[in-house]
């Protein structure tokens, strides 16, 4: 619409300039051409009135001049006459004419000096007037002159008009011009391109052909409408023979998953039955700013998993809207359409109060669970207000998700994370028909560490409301099972892995989760990862021959305090890497509501600022923060660019930043320093694994990855990328909702 109103502009623009331009020129015509004929017929005035005046002057008859200049003042154009002796002095004067007249008298005295008739345009109060003087003469001199005054005033009126006429007819004109345009391209135009984009955008994504718009029949567009039809058939076509070949795949579990794939297999076991997403954490944040509406996607492992999960099966994801700008961008169901380019599948919103947040999320949630499953020797904080606030925020949920499954026969609702504990009791006991899965991110800890929650058999019993609880490793469901077998009155099969509790049954599995590799790692086309990495190294003016990175939420069970005590263990044991040796933490700021949080991110600035101001030489420090959230393309050029990845976590369910950084190696070099604490290092075993704790066992790892030969850097990498593709997070999600499929 914008582009529409700036066309209309120039156009009214263009227009008026020319209007302008004619008009100006036809305006100065006319003047010169009533000009010229006024100043002709003075001049006949002029001669004919000086047969007259002539012998009265020479008889010096004053009286006579004085009678002859009254009769000819004020006759139609003619003002006034005046007759001037030859030292250019008034002899008789119209009464009209006895005021001083600008340049009269030099007038007189040049024509009187030129003999031959001078004329000059003047201004008389306000009125233009022409003056023209002859000369008189007495036999062969000079003697007189004879001035004639005409009113000139309508050449400017005359003038006038012509502006006036053409400047209306501009205003006709542009109005008319302006409609004429905007409805030209409206319908003309932008109606067919937008009919075409949406039908190639319906063809892109994947719709039935014959659910499609039909295209515009505009006589304007008929080739590229035809040219478009024939994409869009090949398209279709391309589509259903790559769907048949994904078909004729979905047995043959040995190849890689992809989103194509997922989708095919999604329709086959799931027959039409919706996928619920269900998490506190949305993929996509609306952020207002000014009067400008934007979106990130944050930093979290569990949206990195999920999110593609969901572009390949198109259900609804419920979420908590946590943006500013969240609000304006739903409907009336509190729904909105994403990802924001490209809409795929639903994000329903859910509302929480501050006082909501506070004590379900950066309380219960982040100063309670998260510390009690995470071994990182920080104390659980249990308040009875912040479990008040779970309950109702997760009660939220439960509401938002009944109202979207009510009319469902058999829907599957997939629970993600701690946040949301309660929530499949709930939904069972509105909607037992409903199959629901919990997927616990996060490790489970050993059933004495879990005992010390004071609402543990209450959590218990909400999570045992789930038919399927997932978790990342066998390890974390055996702890599991070993809870709520020492909390909780139950039957449990460790053959089957299953609780039983009343007359519900609840499997516990693992599902090592990972990433969308390799569908989501092709990267932005036009996006040169290696311009890039030197320009951000240039920018952070980094001249290190070897690069580390670490990529973390700012969490105190990540170990970022334990690494960068590692780096000054390793500067210090081996110098000669001093100056050579850079190491980027990408630190995301995270819960940072939250005091340990706080507390904790202060902590990382001033060790990283330690490390520095011991080592730090010649422009060059060991350490550098970045302390942002960044970009997928900048988390991507950063893994590209760095010899080694450090991830040091002291405890992690999964951890995806490792899978990220062997992902991202495409040109298959770099090395992985992993610790043996995080899910991940029970599948990469080509990562140099550490314990966190063990500062000089990381140091010397370090130094390992450094000098670890090309050709073994390519051999582990390698191995990886093998292990990832062949357990991405489409085989981890057909996998998790196959065995749903088959509970209901
Ligand atoms: P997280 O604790 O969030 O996940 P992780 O699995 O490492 O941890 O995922 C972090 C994600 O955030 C990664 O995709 C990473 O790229 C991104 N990220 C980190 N820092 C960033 C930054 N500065 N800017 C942009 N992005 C950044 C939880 C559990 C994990 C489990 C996942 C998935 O704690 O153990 O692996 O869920 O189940």
């Amino acid at each position: 619409m914008k582009q529409l109103l700036i066309a209309v502009f120039l156009i009214v623009v263009i227009i008026t300039l020319i209007v302008v331009a004619f008009t100006a020129s036809q305006a100065l015509n006319e003047e010169q051409r009533l000009e010229s004929d006024l100043q002709y017929r003075s001049k006949l005035l002029a001669d004919s009135l000086k047969e007259t005046v002539e012998p009265q002057f020479i008889n010096k008859s004053q009286y006579q001049l004085q009678y002859l200049v009254s009769k000819f003042e004020d006759k139609e154009r003619l003002v006034g006459l005046n007759i001037y002796d030859n030292k250019a002095i008034p002899v008789a004067t119209s009464s009209s004419l006895t005021s001083e007249i600008p340049k009269a008298k030099q007038i007189a005295a040049d024509a009187m000096d030129q003999d031959q008739a001078t004329g000059d345009f003047i201004n008389l109060n306000n009125k233009k007037i022409y003056l023209l003087a002859a000369p008189l003469h007495d036999k062969d001199s000079v003697v007189g002159a004879l001035m004639i005054a005409q009113n000139a005033g309508y050449i400017d009126t005359r003038i006038a008009e012509i502006w006036k006429n053409n400047l209306v007819r501009l205003f006709v004109q542009a109005s008319l011009l302006s409609l004429a345009t905007l409805v030209l391209i409206r319908w003309l135009i932008y109606a067919p391109i937008k009919n075409l984009v949406e039908s190639l955008k319906f063809a892109r994504s994947g719709g039935e052909e014959s659910n499609s718009k039909k295209p515009t029949n505009s006589l304007f567009f008929r080739p590229l409408v035809n040219e478009i039809t024939n994409i869009r058939r090949s398209l279709q076509e391309a589509r259903s023979s790559a769907s048949e070949e994904a078909k004729l795949r979905l047995e043959k579990l040995d190849s890689p998953w992809t989103s194509l794939r997922l989708k095919e297999f999604i329709k086959d076991i799931l027959k039409g039955r919706t996928v619920y997403m269900v998490s506190n954490r949305e993929p996509y944040i609306h952020i207002k700013n000014g009067g400008k509406i934007s979106f990130y996607t944050p930093a979290s492992g569990m949206v990195t998993a999920i999110e593609p999960v969901m572009q390949a099966c198109e259900g609804t994801w419920i979420a908590y809207g946590s943006g500013n700008g969240d609000k304006l961008m739903v409907n009336r169901k509190n729904q909105v359409k994403v990802p924001p380019d490209e809409p795929k599948y639903t994000l329903k919103r859910v509302w929480l109060t501050e006082e909501e947040e506070k004590g379900y999320y950066d309380g219960f949630s982040n100063e309670g669970l998260w510390p009690l499953c995470h071994i990182a020797h920080n104390r659980p904080i249990f308040r009875k207000e912040d479990w008040d606030q779970y309950q109702i925020a997760n009660q939220k949920f439960a509401d938002a998700v009944i109202s979207e499954i009510k009319n469902q026969e058999r829907p599957i609702v997939l629970i993600q994370d701690f946040h949301l504990a309660l929530l499949p009791r709930m939904i069972k006991a509105q909607k037992p028909s409903a199959v629901i899965g919990l997927f616990w991110h996060i490790p489970w800890p050993n059933a004495e560490s879990f005992s010390i929650c004071p609402w543990k058999k209450e959590i218990l019993d909400g999570m045992l409301g789930a038919d399927l609880l997932g978790f990342h490793t066998q390890l974390h469901c055996n702890n599991f099972i070993e809870t709520v077998g020492r909390e909780i009155e139950s039957l449990i099969d460790l053959e089957q892995s299953t609780i039983s509790k009343g007359n519900h049954t609840s499997y516990i599995k693992s599902f090592p989760i990972s990433i969308a590799f390799p569908n989501g790692y092709h990267g932005l086309k036009n996006y040169d990862y290696s311009a890039e990495g030197k320009k951000l190294l240039n920018n952070l003016k980094i001249r290190s021959q070897f690069i580390g990175v670490g990529v973390d939420r700012l969490d105190y069970t990540k170990g970022i305090l334990e690494r960068f005590k590692a780096i000054e263990i390793f500067l210090d044991k081996y110098p000669l890497y001093k100056g050579k040796f850079t190491f980027i933490q990408v630190a995301a700021p995270s819960r940072t509501k939250v005091k340990k949080y706080k507390e904790f991110a202060e902590e990382v600035r001033k060790e990283a600022e330690r490390v520095n101001s011991s080592f730090k030489e010649n422009g060059w420090k060991p350490i550098v923060l970045l302390e942002r959230h960044h970009s997928h393309e900048e988390v991507q050029t950063i893994y590209k660019l760095a010899d080694l990845c450090l991830v040091t976590s002291l405890h992690d369910g999964m951890n995806l930043v490792a899978k990220e950084y062997v992902a991202a190696r495409d040109d298959e070099k770099g090395v992985l320093i992993l610790s043996q604490y995080t899910g991940a290092s029970r599948e990469l075993k080509d990562a140099i694994i550490v314990n966190p704790y063990n500062a000089e066992q990381t140091a010397n790892a370090i130094r390992e990855a450094l000098e670890m030969t090309p050709k073994e850097q390519t051999k582990r990498i390698r191995d990886m990328r093998e292990i990832i593709k062949n357990n991405n997070v489409y085989r981890w999600s057909a996998q998790l909702l196959k065995t749903m499929a088959g509970l209901g």
